[in-house]
């Protein structure tokens, strides 16, 4: 969000720096932007926009720290360095809840059960992981009878750009960087220019810990023609990995194209959850808000269409209905909010224009569509009601596009063909929940609806040695598990002749 689009309230009491081996710095690009609260429209802090000069200072710093002391320790070594990581930002908690719950305006409940844990987690799940994954090893016959040994080894991929998004910051920056460096590489991060106030504080944490310099870097800005497009068009990045908006992959990708980069993309979302009418229909009906609403809708698992099968429909409906007009919107720290403002007034006007579309679409509106009246400061913030429409035809663009806000269309099905027929509608195949107490059905469908992540009587239960990913346009390739070390590291053969 620019300063020109922000209420004017407020004045600066912090700064967040680029943190360039080892060290914060300011860097000599003379831009600064400000981040804006999301609760109450008043500035957090100046950020210090990074320029060419600072991006390439950053990507020299990762490249040197590879052959330095960190290439050469030992994997049990560098996986000692990252539980380190991890259980240093649990002692720092409170500090890296208030950063994100400052940034991003989420409730605090969520931030304190997801956000902050994960963000240790990532560090310590990739840790444990990376000390049983085997490579392959195969006996050759040769002409003269001895034979040959082949057997791969796995190495560092180099210097990682790593690019995140503002929903999740710590989480899903973590989730890029902790098997990143499990692998041995070194990482340039460019936070969402929205959200930098985690990724920077996590710099402390590396020189708490004694993580050599220029293994952890972070550079601050925007994306087109600031510190993104540096980053990502820098030929001393080996590789890319981004979390974001499918448009901002396809230019990403063209970027990665110059030298062959290779890339792991988690990109956008228009999900589906379907209701069978033998579903445990409270725990549907829970899960399915729970889907919709968490993070005010701002995830790329979150559900945007909902089908029901017809017997259930307009009971399923009615419970929707009841549940989001029953849902806490407040302030992070107000004891049971439930749903906090949008990240920004440009989200927010991008949200509204698809609750006016819905409506000139013919969309009946079973609840909210509007902008809640908040008490005092409050008002300044992002704040949108939770939203639901039925009554939409396919087609229209409500159906189609990731609206990213806390909204869902219900729309009655049949048969099972017909709904995965509607599910499948969709450029996107992120993620699908199936609420149904029949497990013939599950097993069918799970084949035929594409996504790349099925739940099934629950939404967004996360096992992180599972593969994370989704197909057609919301991905390339999966992270997770061995997954994330086969995207971290190169396969490299050795043939020795016995
Ligand atoms: P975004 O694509 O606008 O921005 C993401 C990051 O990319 C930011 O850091 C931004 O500065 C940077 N960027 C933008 N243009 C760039 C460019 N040309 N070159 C390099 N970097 C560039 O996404 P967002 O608004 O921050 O996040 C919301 C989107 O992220 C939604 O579409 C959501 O579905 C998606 N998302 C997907 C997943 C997943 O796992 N599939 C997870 C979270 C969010
Ligand atoms: O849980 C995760 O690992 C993950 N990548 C979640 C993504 C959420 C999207 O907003």
């Amino acid at each position: 969000m620019t300063a020109a689009s922000a209420p004017p309230v407020a004045t600066a009491k912090t700064e967040r720096l680029h943190f360039i081996d080892g060290a914060y710095t300011a860097g000599n690009s003379g831009k600064m932007y400000d981040v804006f609260n999301p609760v109450d429209g008043s500035i957090i802090c100046r950020v210090h926009e990074a320029g060419p000069a600072e991006v390439d200072a950053a990507v020299k710093a990762a490249r040197a720290a590879l052959s330095g002391e960190w290439g050469r320790l030992s994997v049990a070594d560098r996986c000692d360095l990252l539980y380190q990581v991890a259980d240093e930002i649990n002692r720092r908690f409170d500090a890296f809840l208030d950063a994100e719950i400052a940034d991003t305006g989420k409730p605090a409940a969520m931030a304190r059960m997801i956000d902050i844990p994960r963000g240790a987690a990532n560090f310590k799940v990739f840790a444990d992981t990376i000390k049983t994954i085997p490579t392959e090893s195969f006996h050759l016959d040769t002409p003269d009878g001895e034979g040959a040994v082949n057997y791969a080894v796995r190495v560092p991929k180099g210097v990682i750009g790593v690019i995140a998004p503002w929903n999740l910051p710590l989480l899903l920056m973590t989730w890029k960087v902790g098997p990143a460096l499990t692998c041995g590489n070194t990482v340039v991060v460019k936070p969402s220019e929205q959200t930098p106030s985690t990724t920077t504080l996590l710099g402390e944490v590396m020189n708490a810990v004694g993580m050599p310099k220029g293994v952890f870097n972070v550079v601050h800005g925007f994306g087109p023609d600031s510190a993104g497009e540096y980053l990502t068009r820098h030929p001393g990045v080996d590789a890319i990995t981004f979390t974001g908006e499918t448009k901002t992959g396809e230019e990403i990708m063209k970027a990665a194209a110059k030298g062959v980069r290779d890339v792991s993309f988690e990109l956008g979302g228009k999900n589906p959850s379907i209701i069978f009418a033998d579903c445990d229909f409270e725990k549907a009906v829970e899960g399915t808000l729970r889907s919709v609403f968490s993070n005010c809708g701002q995830q790329c698992l979150s559900t945007e269409r909902v089908y029901v099968e017809r017997p259930i429909f307009d009971a399923f409906v009615s419970r929707m209905k009841a549940g989001a007009e029953a849902m806490k919107i407040g302030a992070p720290y107000e004891k049971g909010t439930e749903l906090g403002p949008l990240i920004s007034q440009a989200h927010r006007e991008k949200v509204l224009s698809y609750y006016r579309r819905a409506v000139e679409d013919g969309a009946s509106v079973v609840t909210g569509g509007g902008v809640p009246k908040m008490p005092g400061d409050l008002d300044n913030g992002y704040w949108i009601e939770p939203t639901i429409w039925t009554g939409l035809a396919d087609d229209s663009a409500v159906m189609r596009d990731e609206i990213f806000g806390p909204c869902c269309h219900i729309r009655p099905f049949d048969t099972e063909e017909e709904v995965v027929a509607l599910a499948n509608d969709t450029p996107y195949g992120l993620a699908c929940a199936i609420w149904t107490a029949d497990a013939s059905r599950v097993h069918r469908m799970v084949r035929r609806v594409e996504a790349g992540i099925i739940w099934v009587n629950s939404w967004f239960l996360r096992d992180l040695r599972t593969p994370f990913g989704g197909s057609k346009q919301s991905g390339i390739g999966r992270e997770g598990g061995v997954h994330s070390l086969e995207f971290y590291t190169e396969l490299r053969n050795v043939c020795v002749k016995i």
